[in-house]
């Protein structure tokens, strides 16, 4: 859709042009330039993303799928052709296969309503790991209330690690699904999925992913994974808020009951009996985001010309400078430790409440996140109420770090 920019298809990282395609990251915050370190609880959008926004409701919006005037068609067109962009980033083999929701946490509910729910009888078991993301526990603890099926969780080490022995003494006949996330929001841990995958799968239990954090910062390819759910939200990409993503393999699809029932999702209704549409169809009853899904495919495009590569290799160098540099700041405790990490940095201030950090760091115009992230028992694991947390993205900078550290020495001069 976006040409591709000279400084983009330059070898050269060229972060300064890159900021400014996003306009928000220009401004001053509490008096100082502002510093935004929380892409992992939502990312920035730049200009181009707007912009198709912007041009879709001023030239082409009407709705989807049902009229044969010139608007309803194109609308059509923009969002069944975001559908096909979705498919082609993250390699599924049809469009049948993405089914647009509203985000992560909708993917991982329609999969536990109509995937799990029918299946599960007292005694099965569903296995997740003790990093995820509440989205990751709830609806699945939600199922096997409704089911007296049963939650197994994966114990993690002190750096964050998802431990692959105990998950394999984990799984057994009674399985029937095991969800884990692909990157962890609180710790930052990349978790490599495709060997739990392939030992699941030997079992003959299907894997649901939740790519939220991993989607943003490297290349995934749902084939190569062969995982059999992937789920993930357009706002951490870039994109827009209430877009996201299911992935699921057709056959599984296919067998799975529509969970909302509504308009766009019906072939024909009577009283006495409904049959639904084809997939991806199927599963997206009433008007959808048009407008979200329009914008995932410009935030899709942008993130493809910087190169999926080429992001996570710069990623990887600043969260190697920025781990450098807060291990330096007196009393800082980086938690979540594993060889294997994206750009999300949690820690503790000895003596400073991580709420009391966040509100210092604001003051600087440095903003990250304080609190538990959603994660609560990864919280527990680690006996804290709560860590700060820094994330990053392709668009921050060495200077931001430095700044993100002065801000914690001056927090540490006016709290200690
Ligand atoms: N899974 C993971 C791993 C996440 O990080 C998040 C959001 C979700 C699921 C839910 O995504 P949603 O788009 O449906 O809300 N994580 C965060 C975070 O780390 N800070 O704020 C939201």
């Amino acid at each position: 859709m976006s040409a591709v920019r000279p400084h983009l298809a330059s070898a050269r990282w060229d972060v300064e042009a890159i900021r400014r395609d996003f306009p928000v990251l220009h401004q001053s915050v509490n008096g100082h330039p502002l510093v935004y370190l929380d892409s992992a609880a939502s990312s920035q959008r730049p200009r181009q993303v707007i912009d198709a926004i912007s041009r879709y409701y001023e030239q082409d919006h009407a709705n989807v799928h049902r009229g044969v005037h010139t608007l309803s068609q194109r609308a059509t067109d923009a969002f069944e052709g975001a559908r096909e962009s979705v498919r082609r980033f993250i390699g599924a083999r049809s469009t049948k296969e993405v089914i647009f929701v509203r985000g992560t946490t909708e993917a991982i509910n329609l999969v536990a309503a109509s995937f799990a729910r029918p299946r599960l009888q007292a005694g099965d078991e569903i296995i997740i790991s003790a990093l995820e993301h509440h989205a990751n526990i709830v609806p699945w603890q939600l199922v096997c209330e409704q089911t007296g099926a049963k939650l197994k969780v994966i114990p993690i080490s002190q750096e964050g690690e998802v431990d692959f022995d105990a998950f394999q003494s984990l799984l057994s006949a009674r399985t029937k699904l095991v969800a884990l996330a692909h990157v962890s929001n609180a710790l930052g841990t990349v978790v490599p999925v495709k060997r739990f995958i392939d030992v699941a799968h030997k079992h003959g239990v299907p894997v649901l992913l939740d790519g939220a954090q991993a989607v943003p910062h490297a290349k995934v390819d749902v084939q190569a994974l062969d995982c059999d759910f992937y789920c993930f939200s357009g706002h951490k990409m870039c994109g827009p808020t209430g877009i996201g993503v299911l992935y699921g393999r057709e056959a599984l699809l296919n067998a799975m009951p529509p969970w909302q029932g509504g308009g766009d999702m019906i072939l024909a209704v009577t009283f006495e009996k409904t049959t639904f549409n084809q997939l991806p169809w199927k599963f997206e009853a009433g008007t959808p985001d048009i407008a979200g899904a329009v914008g995932l495919a410009a935030a899709i495009d942008y993130l493809e010309n910087l190169g999926m590569d080429r992001i996570a290799a710069y990623e990887q160098e600043l969260l190697h400078y920025a781990t450098a540099a807060l291990q330096k700041v007196a009393g800082l405790r980086i938690v979540g430790t594993a060889p294997e990490k994206a750009g999300v940095v949690s820690f503790v201030l000895e003596g400073i409440h991580p709420h009391d950090i966040g509100t210092i760091l604001d003051a600087e115009g440095v903003a990250i996140r304080t609190g538990h992230h959603c994660a609560m028992p990864v919280m527990d694991f680690f006996s804290i109420p709560a860590t700060a947390r820094a994330s990053l993205a392709f668009y921050n900078t060495r200077a931001e770090i430095d700044a993100l550290v002065h801000a914690l020495e001056r927090a540490r001069a006016v709290l200690l």
